[in-house]
């Protein structure tokens, strides 16, 4: 068979050097990097109380579905109490956090991205108290939690919403919202004609107590969802105090949800057609990054300063960055990379991008395949588009899960093996492809506002397979309870039982992969220098010793004489590469680079 030849050596430019020193270095205070104990041993980073503070540069995070997880109450739908149960397998599989979607109370109009109140959770998952001890449960095992935050929005059930329905136009309660009235002879049209990225309109019209219609208020998501007006002082204190609520019951971080979305043009222009940064009414607004800066200095009150994770979708990478200055986010999701097709130079070229952009900010790069919003990477990298839209989800895509599932596989090893930290959404370690539910199960507000074109989100949110048989593949701790979703039966051989039992499953892999990157300092923080392995492979070396390299091609690359596989996402052909696969080695140094 042709193969591409593997040259190991790589020269180090000055853009890698300044890698290595954003991610050795963090931009306050302490060194990080190895550090000699006493005994001249050196220690991890992590172990050193004062670099415990930059744990999140190179965290892998997991992302926990609190619904679809685990059930400990037998009723069906995941909870507080099926995590933590299952503590002992998120520490078994090497994550350093949990990320939580929103817990708390709520109608669940948009699962939860409805809050109706923010200090409580939500009954069908538990209490408040189950919620700490959980915390401090998983902080025992060295687990930290994030939960999120919605500042766009807040539920309609929320009682700032019931007040301000309930008062009158131009009421103190109403401006903490944006209620406008209509435009038009008896102000019948919407104030705009902005368009919600969950399509359809942005503006529902109240009734007054007399029953005759009234003002419209903004959602840039569903009706159920009033967008908050940041420009009023109490949506500011609210949420600065909902931090310290949490973060003061032992929480490490928040993620923000829609954290370019919150600022708004209060003149409530036409949408333009090609806004200039910061010209866009709702988006990416300059404003905005005063909210984050006081969120930072709330975050750094405490000992151990807590993180800001942002949800930002811009396409301008520029801007993007803009949100990881010292004094902003820690960190926000690389959405540019998750989308990308499958293929080399795409995605070359977007670790290249990302590294760039948050190379003048000191912020250290995350890397996401999916979340509970995208298409299941198993699916997506088995079909024909290979990227991710939104407005691209179609019925009945024709998918080839076996290539999916290789490329998966091939596309976690990459990316665990990249500089920054690592998110992994729950049920992408066992490999679990999305679901294409009958719509009669489906609840996503994205499949209804698209006239039911869209399957929306639900089909990546079915409730996780633990064991090969019962009527919830022991999702649920009552053996003939029924999951909130379906599982399909073919889940039983992608269970957690199942995958522990098997040593090439997906489980292994990832286990084996955050294993690795645990135990080797140089792919936490070594430089990542580019390795040229032909135009169809993406390759690299971090450090001196450890070298990845992804095959997205159609013929075998050979591999390196002077090296000795890691681990490797599929089987290797001989000493050759095949495609859709990833391997990690360990090379000798290069002379060329330093460690
Ligand atoms: O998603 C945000 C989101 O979907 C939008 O930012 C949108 O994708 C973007 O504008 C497209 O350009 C978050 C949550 O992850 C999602 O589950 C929620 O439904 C949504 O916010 C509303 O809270």
């Amino acid at each position: 068979m042709d193969s591409e030849v593997l040259s190991l050596t790589g020269r180090e430019s000055p853009a890698a050097a300044a890698d290595r020193a954003a991610n050795a270095a963090p931009s306050h205070g302490a060194t990080a990097g190895i550090v000699a104990s006493d005994d001249g041993n050196p220690l991890r980073a992590a172990e050193d109380p004062a670099l415990a503070h930059d744990w999140w540069r190179t965290a892998v995070i997991y992302q926990v579905y609190v619904r679809s997880f685990a059930d400990g109450s037998g009723d069906g739908t995941g909870d507080l109490a099926g995590v933590r149960e299952r503590l002992p397998y998120l520490a078994q599989l090497g994550v350093d956090a949990l990320w939580f979607n929103p817990w708390y109370p709520s109608p669940l109009a948009d699962a939860g991205y409805d809050v109706a109140d923010y200090r409580d959770i939500h009954p069908m998952f538990g209490d408040l108290r189950q919620a700490e001890e959980l915390i401090a449960e998983a902080r025992e095992l060295g687990i930290r939690t994030i939960i999120d935050v919605v500042p766009n929005h807040i539920s309609h059930e929320h009682p700032w919403f019931q007040e301000a329905l309930a008062s009158e136009p131009g009421s103190p309660a109403r401006e903490r919202f944006w209620f406008r009235d209509g435009l038009g002879e008896g102000g019948d049209q919407m104030p705009t004609d902005w368009v919600s990225s969950f399509q359809g309109p942005t503006w529902t019209r109240t009734t007054n107590a007399d029953g005759t219609p009234g003002q419209w208020y903004l959602h840039l998501f569903t009706p159920e969802q009033p967008d908050l007006n940041w420009n009023h002082p109490d949506v500011r204190h609210e949420h600065e105090d909902v931090l310290r609520f949490w973060f003061d019951r032992g929480v490490a971080g928040v993620r923000i949800d829609s954290a370019a979305l919150p600022v708004k043009d209060p003149s409530f222009p036409p949408l333009p057609h090609d806004p200039a940064p910061g010209e866009h009414p709702h988006l990416d607004r300059d404003e905005i990054h005063d909210i984050y800066r006081a969120w930072r200095g709330v975050a750094d009150e405490y000992d151990e300063p807590r993180i800001l994770v942002g949800e930002v979708w811009l396409a301008d990478a520029a801007r993007f960055a803009r949100y990881l200055r010292p004094d902003e986010m820690h960190t926000a999701f690389n959405f540019e990379f998750m989308t990308q097709p499958w293929e080399a130079q795409v995605l070359r070229a977007s670790i290249e991008r990302t590294l760039t952009e948050h190379r003048p900010v000191g912020a250290p790069a995350t890397w996401v395949l999916s979340n509970h919003d995208i298409t299941r990477p198993v699916t997506r990298y088995g079909r024909e588009d290979t990227g991710f839209a939104f407005d691209r989800k179609r019925f009945g895509t024709s998918t080839d899960l076996e290539l999916g599932t290789r490329r998966a596989r091939a596309a976690a090893l990459l990316t665990a093996a990249l500089p920054g930290s690592l998110y992994i959404y729950q049920g992408d370690e066992l490999g679990l492809p999305e679901v294409e539910l009958d719509r009669s199960f489906i609840e996503d507000p994205m499949h209804f506002r698209s006239g039911g074109v869209d399957p929306g989100r639900d089909g990546c949110r079915v409730p996780l397979p633990w064991s090969e048989h019962g009527a919830s593949l022991g999702f649920s701790a009552q053996p003939s309870a029924q999951p909130w979703l379906p599982q399909p039966a073919q889940w039983s051989h992608l269970s957690v039982a199942r995958q522990e039992a098997d040593p090439h499953s997906m489980l292994q892999l990832y286990r084996e992969a955050l294993s690795l990157r645990r135990e080797r300092e140089d792919m936490r923080t070594g430089a990542l220098t580019w390795l040229d392995a032909g135009p169809d492979a993406i390759a690299f070396r971090r450090g001196a010793t450890f070298a990845s390299i992804t095959n997205l091609g159609e013929r075998n690359v050979a591999l390196p004489g002077n090296a000795s596989v890691l681990l490797a996402s599929g089987p290797l052909d001989g000493t050759e590469l095949p495609p859709d696969c990833t391997v990690w080695l360990d090379v000798e140094p290069d002379p060329h680079t330093s460690a």
